[in-house]
């Protein structure tokens, strides 16, 4: 991020949009060509400590924006894209040097560490049973200082159009709502341009995403971003994806994985930006 900012600094820069619990940056790649009140797409990733592929996959979109961005200037024309790969950086480091399978944030509670952060999102949250669990929803919504700098960030940008949060392990592009197992009144219209990303994507290698609500296809949870970018920000069209694979690397995707799944997710959130109705 801070080379493409150092390296293209009149279509990006880095934002440091708040502070961990333990005090890193949480830092944002804000990339935009220039024009006022474009319509904006939010992509974060890394919420989860543990899924290495959804921070790679993140800064990946970011390369082909930024260094490549000849191949699609429409893309940058239209939208501005604002870019968080590691939402969770305490529980990212963790799983770099102490405990690769860590989920959570490293907030500490009482005797217990850390937060899943896609249980703490101030829409349909839930109180949980006891903070040892690896769903701890945390105290109280936006509790944590990493959901606080996501929300606080986007509603202070209000031409943000679509938010899509990027996951691991299952293929699937998942819609609204994660808390019930009931669909928004707008399920179809939102359902459409994920469907095209989702086509788009199997035609690069043939990988299939499924497309879907948690309920249909896992299980539901509240407190999760995506619900909240919905049901509270009026970000109409927001999804979480999991990216690949469907288990057998599960979490601990080889390396030689990072370029084939950014290529051909990039290809995915090209046809989704080219068919949204805005
Ligand atoms: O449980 C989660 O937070 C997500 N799955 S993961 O394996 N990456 O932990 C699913 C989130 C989507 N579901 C809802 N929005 N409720
Ligand atoms: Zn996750």
């Amino acid at each position: 991020m801070d080379y493409l900012a150092g390296t293209f600094p009149n279509l990006c820069r880095v934002e440091v949009i708040g502070k961990s619990a333990e005090g890193r940056k949480i830092k944002l790649l804000s990339i935009t060509s220039g024009g006022d009140n474009k319509p904006a797409i939010w992509i974060d990733g890394g919420l989860h400590a543990r899924e290495w592929i959804s921070p790679a996959s993140a800064t990946y979109i970011q390369q082909q924006l930024v260094e490549l961005r000849d191949n699609h200037e429409q893309l940058l024309q239209k939208y501005d894209w604002y870019i968080l790969p590691v939402a969770n950086p305490d529980g990212y480091e963790y799983t770099r040097n102490k405990d690769r399978l860590w989920r959570k944030s490293r907030h500490r509670y009482q005797s217990c560490v850390g937060v899943d952060l896609n249980r703490n999102f101030g829409y349909q949250w839930k109180s949980s049973r006891g903070c040892r669990r690896e769903d701890y929803s945390g105290p109280s919504p936006f509790s944590e200082p990493e959901t606080r700098a996501i929300r606080d960030y986007i509603l202070a940008h209000k031409n943000i159009k679509a938010y899509i949060s990027l996951h691991s392990y299952s293929q699937m592009w998942l819609i609204p709502w994660g808390y019930t197992d009931e669909k928004p009144k707008d399920y179809y219209e939102i359902y459409l341009p994920a469907e095209k990303a989702v086509e788009a994507i199997k035609k690069v290698r043939g990988t299939e995403y499924l497309l879907g609500t948690p309920a249909e296809l896992l299980y539901t949870s509240q407190g999760s971003s995506d619900d909240w970018a919905k049901g509270s920000a009026g970000i109409d069209y927001a999804y979480t994806i999991e990216l690949p694979d469907t288990g057998d690397y599960g979490f601990v995707l080889p390396s030689s994985q990072i370029k084939p799944v950014g290529h051909e997710l990039w290809t995915g959130i090209k046809a989704f930006a080219e068919s949204l109705p805005l």
